[in-house]
């Protein structure tokens, strides 16, 4: 009852419906042997970002263990995944890509 109509009575007004997908973050994994360079590339490559923006996230995984590269619906984010997975493993590196609920 968000608006009163002139009889006294309640009426209920519509407003426009937001509907918001869920989102999932793409999370990249540290590990002991994939070259830190080829991290750089991959976010760049994959999630757009500059040398320096890549560089800090790839540094952020090396020492906290995982870091968020991005926050994607959940096709995307599961392209995202697939796409990292595959080129790391082309390029023969143990390089892991994952996705969690935001
Ligand atoms: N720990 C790796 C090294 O010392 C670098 C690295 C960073 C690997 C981030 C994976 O997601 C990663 N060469």
């Amino acid at each position: 009852p968000e608006q009163e109509h002139q009889h006294g009575l309640a009426v209920e007004t519509a407003r426009p419906e937001v509907i918001r997908p869920p989102l999932y973050q793409v999370v990249l994994l540290n590990d002991d042997y994939t070259p830190m360079d080829f991290v750089v590339e991959v976010l760049q490559i994959f999630f757009g970002m500059n040398r320096e923006k890549a560089t800090q996230v790839m540094l952020h995984v090396h020492t906290r263990g995982k870091g968020v590269c991005g926050v994607f619906t959940r096709e995307v984010a599961e392209t995202k995944v697939t796409q990292v997975n595959e080129f790391s493993r082309q390029h023969q590196h143990p390089l892991l890509c994952t996705m969690e609920k935001a």
